[in-house]
């Protein structure tokens, strides 16, 4: 089965350890998204359908019982915690947060840019639990002087001339009750290929952030001068690190028919990035002036929520819009900023529907 994109149709598969009907964007490593049909049917998305991106070739196996995490670098007790001491010694903390790709809708960028063509599936909304990243600094005791905190996942380059997966977040970020070290989404220990037994997750963060399979935890006395943090995921040189506001229709698809005059209710989702969503306002066509519409469910401040309104549709050709706004008051702009390594699509959604008498 394919799904007509753009940028090419698109190969659907259920082949992946763990997951249910997924995109296949790449195979080796695995690169899969979310039909965004997922998004219609709950606020949370279930982890069979739960997006993967990883960089690199190998990615091993890890048992839980082998699994060490070693905090290392500028501290006081460098330690090697099993998974066992991470949910026996510490407090278990749960978020409700979306992860998403700095490049999803990446496809939808118009000149075309290169890199994986997502939709707009490279995103995942979930009920994250583990343990605080600062309680375990905390623990370890970071010395004076410490300016950031840099995180490595297991997985390896088929070459060794390829830098290995690592992310740093500033001291004080790390420190943010938020920040999980964790080991459970939405009930479940993390599927494999997002990186069980242990990830970060960092709400309103780009999941560039969320280094799964997490190995070890260095504190650095100088910023990281890595390839994942000075040549990878940079807009103008500077990393891209927090999500803004992102709403979507999710009940209509592009070019539905509907009966001119016959209200219809209409749904989807928006989030605020890293801060909560105040409004959503949307209209029947872009011409027309923006109206509240209800937010009728929420995930909390970092999760999807659902918004809902009537639309009494006119005869013809239009353009329902939708567009959300986050309690930091930033808005989705008209148009998203084009930039060649395509990150941060965000602009206002333009659904085409026909009305018919
Ligand atoms: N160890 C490791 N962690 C990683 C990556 C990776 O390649 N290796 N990719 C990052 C990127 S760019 C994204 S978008 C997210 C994807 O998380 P997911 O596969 O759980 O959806 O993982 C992040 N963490
Ligand atoms: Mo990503």
């Amino acid at each position: 089965m394919s799904l007509p994109f753009d940028n090419g149709s698109r190969a659907l598969s259920d082949a992946y350890e763990g997951k249910g009907s997924m995109i296949v964007q790449r195979t080796r490593p695995p690169v899969l998204e979310t039909p965004f049909e997922v998004f219609d049917k709950g606020l949370i998305t279930p982890n069979r359908q739960h997006y993967v991106r990883w960089h690199l070739a190998r990615i091993p196996r890890i048992a839980a019982d082998a699994y060490r995490l070693n905090v290392h670098g500028h501290l006081y007790c460098p330690v090697s915690l099993s998974m066992e001491d991470l949910r026996r010694s510490y407090r278990s903390h749960e978020v409700t947060a979306v992860s998403q790709c700095a490049g999803n809708s990446r496809g939808l960028f118009a000149p075309r840019v290169p890199g994986s063509q997502w939709g707009h599936g490279a995103m995942a909304n979930a009920v994250w639990r583990g343990v605080r990243l600062g309680d375990v600094l905390r623990r370890v005791g970071i010395r004076p002087g410490s300016v950031c905190v840099r995180f490595q996942g297991l997985d390896e380059p088929a070459l060794p001339a390829t830098p290995t997966y690592r992310k740093t977040l500033p001291i004080d970020h790390a420190f943010d009750d938020d920040i999980l070290l964790a080991y459970e989404v939405n009930g479940e220990p993390l599927p494999h290929l997002n990186g069980f037994p242990l990830r970060l997750v960092v709400p309103g963060w780009y999941s560039t952030y969320w280094v799964k399979m997490v190995g070890s935890i260095e504190v650095l006395t100088t910023p990281d001068d890595s390839y994942w943090m000075t040549r990878a995921y940079l807009l103008n040189r500077v990393p891209v690190t927090r999500m803004g506001p992102r709403s979507f229709v999710t009940s209509l698809t592009e070019g539905a028919r509907l009966v001119a005059g016959r209200s219809l209710e209409v749904s989807g989702i928006a989030f605020g990035g890293d801060s909560e969503v105040t409004a959503v306002h949307w209209r029947a066509t872009a011409t027309d002036p923006w109206q509240p519409a209800n937010i009728t469910a929420r995930t909390g401040r970092y999760g999807f929520c659902r918004w809902t309104v009537r639309l009494r549709p006119e005869a013809g050709h239009r353009t329902f819009q939708v567009r959300a706004r986050n309690s930091k008051g930033e808005l989705q702009p008209e148009r998203s900023h084009w930039n060649a390594p395509g990150y941060g699509y965000n602009g206002i959604e333009t659904l085409a529907y026909e009305a018919v008498a």
